[in-house]
């Protein structure tokens, strides 16, 4: 039987036994340093690269002659930071410092009839969940178990899952964030985009930004390169319903009436063809369907556009021209977090096909060639056979998705039409599900159905509330990982290593999943002695050391080739169905999808709503930074923008706080301050999110701001691949108190 899980503010710490166990890991910085070569500038510096973000700028962690960490710069050799971090890089010591911090594993106990969490050794927090998986796999299958994360805990847990037969590992970072572009970019190159994307924003002379807010949005090699293509004369054109930082430095700002954007990107297509501007050659050679995109667009006139979008077709002409002016050295951004509209694999596709006719795609100043290293797994057992894999689960559902649909994982825990639930267990790394999911109500239903919810995190976070057991881990400061290897311009290898000692009593994710798999009776698929012998051996087959690389941190590789763009007459294979580019997709049409993108109009606000967009402050991450005394000094609540014609409407005025409630009469927990302003359009509101958080341990951003996830409970399913459309939710303005009682 379904067990109940309410939320327990973690706060409510049990009486029960108070069972402290003894850190037992020995290889916290142990042995192989040597502190001679770690100072520097007077002060102990190691290596390490950020998790505040997945940018994970390569940098080094300093600390004063108290032995306390002090301070992370960026460290030079590093392609992802060149040395430089973005504010909540720096803010990493917050992290540390943050005395709300989970300190212990606990346990969900039932005393006097009340659930509330007990503290417990890691001993018996380890033994009950190794008992309760073994008790859910004899029952329902390996399949049955699904690992949600995001960030480097996921690699461990991940192979916690192969060594029992699962191979449901789901990242947000698919069907929340990027996977449709992922999708749209395959289906038409016959490859990702992937992270840091593959964009010469450096050399470019033509940057479009639809949508992706680069300024707000921190990643810290693009902010820097657009910066630097700036000063050197590049175009920038944003298309963003919102005057957003990239707006404020761009050429051309086109104030799109949100949710059109597959019109404009299909007129663009279109005045780029008719006039001729496209890149003939390019497109003779390396693509297929070109025939069919020239006829399927002929009626997507600017025109047309006009009155779908609101943008003059006079703009969409010149913006069209300026980017063909500067091709092939001209990117169409390819976003990331484009999980919008839920037709989000057409808008990309449109994206892609822009590119691949203006000829970016492999060419200087548009998308390079990426390269990365590969790091040899530790030898070890060959996993069991994946019996009932997650696609075998999901079926026929979102033919396009080639990783896990977390939201798809979500619905199959809990009962259905379709009979009992298909997941019973999940073990959650770093991810706030609660408000990274859409449709919370629909999230914590799934919750309540599990026999087993496990939680991997540094702060006490929603999702920690609905745990049975929660595991703390210690900070990125103070532990090992993997070995960084992200693509690049040039691969890159980067160490992170424990700074300091994990304060309280934490662990490192690595040594969960490694203890877990031992008590489960799978220990030989971790057969290393801890994560410094496995690194080490590691780092041997990759020419370097374990001591080389805490003495430098990033080691760089020199290409194998010299192929970071096309030669002029490259035969390139692509590794689509055709082995060109293919504007028209055969993929997609044999999956039953539009092979060239169609507009489809989305639902419009009803009468005294407005459209519900968010996005990303510069200071913070998500909901992973609210609490970072470093971060929430910097900003401590979110603000909802409001343009001055509507404001004057609802007689708002600037930091008055109020509520929100949407479509679906759902009210924010919070208040939030108004922001009147010109810079949104009168259509929409605008918030950041990661604020209004409800977990009162959370001292510092306990109901500080309101959740934009509270207010996303429609969600615009993209069937291809199943990515989650956020934008089609609709609020209006509560100022009463009685009124949000009711
Ligand atoms: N500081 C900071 N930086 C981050 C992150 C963070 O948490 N903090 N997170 C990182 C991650 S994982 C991701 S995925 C990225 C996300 O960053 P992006 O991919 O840049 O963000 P989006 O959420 O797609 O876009 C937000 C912008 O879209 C605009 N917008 C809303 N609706 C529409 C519309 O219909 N059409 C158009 N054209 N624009 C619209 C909003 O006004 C806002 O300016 O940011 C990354 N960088
Ligand atoms: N409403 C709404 N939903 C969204 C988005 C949005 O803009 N609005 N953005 C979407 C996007 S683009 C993405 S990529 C996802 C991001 O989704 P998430 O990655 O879930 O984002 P966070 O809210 O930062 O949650 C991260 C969790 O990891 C914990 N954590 C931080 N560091 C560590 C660590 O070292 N170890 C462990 N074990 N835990 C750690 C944090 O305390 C926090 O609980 O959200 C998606 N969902
Ligand atoms: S962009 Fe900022 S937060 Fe992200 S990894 Fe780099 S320094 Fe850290
Ligand atoms: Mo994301």
């Amino acid at each position: 039987m379904a067990n109940r899980r309410d939320f327990i503010r973690i706060s409510a710490l049990g009486a029960g036994g108070l069972a402290v166990g003894i850190p037992t890991i020995r290889s916290w910085a142990g042995g192989l340093i040597d502190p001679e070569r770690m100072v520097y500038e007077g002060m102990r510096r190691t290596p390490t690269y950020c998790e505040i973000c997945f940018w994970k700028c390569a940098g080094w962690v300093y600390k004063n002659d108290k032995g306390d960490v002090w301070k992370i710069t960026g460290n030079d050799e590093d392609l992802h930071s060149n040395g430089r971090l973005c504010p909540r890089g720096t803010g990493g010591v917050g992290m540390y410092n943050d005395e709300n911090r989970l300190k212990i594993p606990l346990i969900r106990v039932t005393s006097a009839g009340k659930q509330i969490y007990r503290e417990a050794s890691w001993d018996e927090a380890l033994d009950f969940i190794a008992g309760k998986l073994k008790g859910v796999i004899a029952a329902s299958g390996p399949e049955s178990v699904a690992l949600f994360s995001h960030g480097s805990g996921g690699k461990y847990f991940g192979s916690l899952l192969k060594s029992f037969g699962s191979n449901t590992n789901a990242a947000p970072s698919y069907a929340q964030c990027k996977g449709p572009r992922e999708a749209a970019f395959l289906a038409t190159f016959g490859e990702v985009v992937e992270s840091p994307e593959r964009i010469d924003i450096r050399d470019t002379r033509c940057l479009v930004l639809i949508g992706s807010h680069l300024g707000e949005n921190m990643h810290n090699g693009q902010v820097q390169e657009m910066s630097d293509a700036i000063d050197k004369g590049a175009t920038i054109i944003t298309v963003d319903p919102r005057f957003s930082t990239a707006a404020s430095k761009s050429k051309f700002w086109l104030p799109i009436k949100p949710s059109t954007d597959l019109a404009l990107l299909l007129a663009w297509i279109n005045v780029i063809i008719r006039e001729g501007l496209y890149d003939k050659a390019y497109v003779e050679k390396y693509t297929t369907g070109f025939d069919k995109l020239q006829a399927h667009v002929i009626p997507f006139t600017p025109e047309w556009a006009y009155g779908i979008t609101t943008i003059a077709p006079q703009m969409i002409r010149e913006t069209a021209r300026e980017m063909a002016h500067a091709a092939p050295a001209v990117i169409v951004h390819p976003g990331r977090h484009v999980t919008w509209y839920g037709d989000d694999v057409q808008r990309l596709r449109a994206v892609a096909i822009l590119n691949a006719i203006l000829g970016s795609w492999g060419r200087r100043g548009g998308f390079y060639r990426p390269e990365t290293l590969t790091v040899p797994e530790f030898p070890h057992p060959h996993y069991p056979e994946v019996k009932k894999g997650w696609r075998d689960i999901l079926g026929d559902k979102y033919p396009l998705a080639d990783q896990p649909v977390a939201n798809a994982i979500v619905d199959l825990s809990r009962p259905g039409e379709s009979g009992p639930a298909k997941y019973k267990a999940w073990i959650v790394n770093g991810t706030n599900l609660i408000e990274t999911m859409p449709n919370q109500a629909n999230t914590i239903e799934a919750i309540k159905a599990l026999d087993l919810l496990v939680v991997i995190d540094t702060m006490p976070m929603e999702i920690t509330g609905y745990a049975d057991v929660v595991l703390p881990e210690c900070t990125y400061l103070e532990r090992y990982d993997d070995i960084r290897v992200s693509q690049h311009r040039k691969p890159q290898l980067a160490l992170r290593m424990p700074a300091a000692k994990p304060k309280f009593n934490t662990k490192p994710a690595w040594w969960m999943a490694k203890t877990l798999a031992e008590k489960m009776g799978l220990g030989s698929f971790f057969p290393w002695k801890d994560i410094e012998e496995m690194l080490s051996w590691q780092l041997k087959q990759m020419g370097t050391s374990l001591g080389e690389m805490q003495r430098i941190g990033v080691k760089t590789h020199e290409r194998t080739a010299d192929d970071l763009y096309f030669a002029p007459d490259e035969e390139v294979e692509f590794s689509t169905t055709s082995t060109k580019i293919e504007l028209y997709s055969s993929d997609l049409e044999g999956a039953g999808f539009a092979a060239l993108p169609v507009y489809t109009p989305h639902e419009e606000p009803p009468a005294g709503f407005y459209r519900l967009i968010y996005g990303r402050a510069p200071m913070h991450t998500f909901t992973r930074t609210s609490n970072n005394p470093n971060l929430a000094d910097l900003m401590d609540e979110n603000s909802v923008w409001i343009h001055p014609n509507v404001a004057k409407e609802w007689a708002l005025i600037n930091d008055q706080y109020i509520w929100l409630k949407n479509q679906d009469s759902i009210i924010s927990d919070f208040q939030i301050k108004v922001r009147v302003t010109e810079r949104i359009r009168w259509d929409s509101v605008y918030m950041v999110h990661g604020f209004g958080h409800n977990q009162k341990k959370l001292e510092r951003c306990f109901g500080r701001g309101a959740s934009d996830t509270q207010m996303i409970t429609n969600v615009l399913v993209d069937p291809s691949m199943g990515g989650t459309g956020m934008r089609g939710n609709f609020v209006t303005f509560v100022t009463e108190k009685r009124e949000a009682e009711s």
